[in-house]
């Protein structure tokens, strides 16, 4: 091993071109890692989401780090059916903060698909001005490769995010079902993107089956029925639309040639200005915290309780009592908690996180 990284040393400081494969196989210690990140480096950034995504035990090292740090950045979600234009106005926007001298963090969350492809692909395009800025930090997330659900690995991304710098965050997701409520349920702020004729979604906003967003956009102000949808949503929010001296504006935007972005700007930071008054960011926040930290225990003790019916015989016994009618369901939960108590590991030797 000593020979090893005597040869990585040398290679490192004789040859440059390879210090980055050779770093590459050295893992860095969290701490390195995460004072690279913190001092906003890009690479750094990008190495740690993907030890955050694969449930590495360096991933949780490094959040445990950074974490004291984390809370500065606003996290702006975008939700809204595919096409509507959220990647062309997240281009748009992401030119408005670098021009007021922000960093900014895109990530792009695709519940639906099982790898990066597809609408990710696209979105990548449009944001394609943007990668040579090392001021922009752009990932995608696809479900495949998220050990503990998508949702939780955009909350731990979204983290490292802000850690690195990153402000505004700009969280967008591909759909509109619960798996992308999930998600947004991590931003300060939820705007729903919708396009001209989005009849679907205006009468689930109606019926309370999609949750009332922060802001609306209708996108694409450049079609015909664009005025017919921003009326309609207007009318539909009229009756709910408010919430704790909030009013949901309806913005007209055309991503495309950026028309509206400036304004849409201009409603995010009042949005954030409402949040900051009347306390609303903070109880958010908190809300979202103290929901993450519960989840990671509760697959702990999930993949705990799994464990312990896969080594004790006596376990799968009363599940088999179960499935034979001789022991209710209700005794037998009672029986199986029992039974993961008696083997409960002794004080002190935590379980990895995460895992
Ligand atoms: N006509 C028109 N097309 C737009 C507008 N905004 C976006 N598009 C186009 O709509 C398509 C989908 O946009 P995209 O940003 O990928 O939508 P997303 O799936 O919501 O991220 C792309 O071809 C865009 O060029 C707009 O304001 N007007
Ligand atoms: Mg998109």
């Amino acid at each position: 091993m000593l020979v090893v990284n005597a040869v990585r040393r040398w290679l490192a400081s004789s040859c440059p071109l390879m210090t980055d494969s050779a770093n590459a196989d050295a893992e860095p210690p969290a701490r390195q890692l995460a004072e690279r990140l913190l001092a906003g480096d890009r690479r750094a950034l990008a190495r740690a989401i993907t030890l955050v995504e694969s449930g590495d035990q360096a991933g949780w090292d490094l959040l445990r780090e950074v974490y004291p740090h984390t809370g500065a950045a606003t996290v702006v979600g975008f939700t809204g059916p595919p096409g509507a234009g959220k990647s062309t106005l997240l281009a748009g926007l992401t030119r408005l903060e670098r021009a007021a001298g922000r960093a900014v963090a895109v990530l792009s969350v695709d519940p639906s698909s099982p790898v990066s492809r597809g609408a990710l692909l696209g979105d990548r395009i449009r944001l394609a001005d943007h990668f040579l800025d090392e001021g922009v930090f752009i990932r995608s997330m696809a479900s495949r490769g998220a050990l503990g659900g998508l949702s939780e690995a955009a909350f731990y991304a979204v983290l490292l995010m802000d850690a690195g710098g990153r402000d505004p965050v700009l969280l967008e997701t591909v759909g509109v079902g619960q798996a992308e409520v999930d998600v947004a349920a991590q931003a300060d702020t939820v705007v729903l993107v919708l396009m001209p004729g989005a009849g679907d979604s205006i009468q689930a906003l109606k019926a309370g089956i999609m949750e009332i967003p922060d802001l609306i956009v209708v996108n694409k102000s450049d079609h015909a029925q664009a005025d017919a949808t921003v009326r309609e949503l207007k009318a539909a929010l009229a009756l709910g639309g408010e919430r704790a001296g909030w009013r949901v504006p309806v913005l007209r935007t055309r991503a495309t040639t950026e028309e509206g972005v400036e304004q849409l700007g201009a409603a995010l930071t009042a949005h954030r200005r409402h949040l900051d008054a009347s306390g609303t960011l903070v109880a958010r926040r908190r809300e979202r915290l103290r929901r993450a930290a519960l989840e990671l225990a509760a697959r702990q003790l999930r993949r705990r309780f799994e464990a312990a019916i896969g080594e004790q015989p006596g376990l799968e016994h009363v599940l088999e009592q179960v499935a034979a009618r001789r022991l209710d369901p209700a005794s037998a939960a009672t029986a199986l908690l029992a039974g993961l108590d008696a083997r409960a590991p002794a004080a002190g030797s935590a379980p990895r996180a995460g895992v």
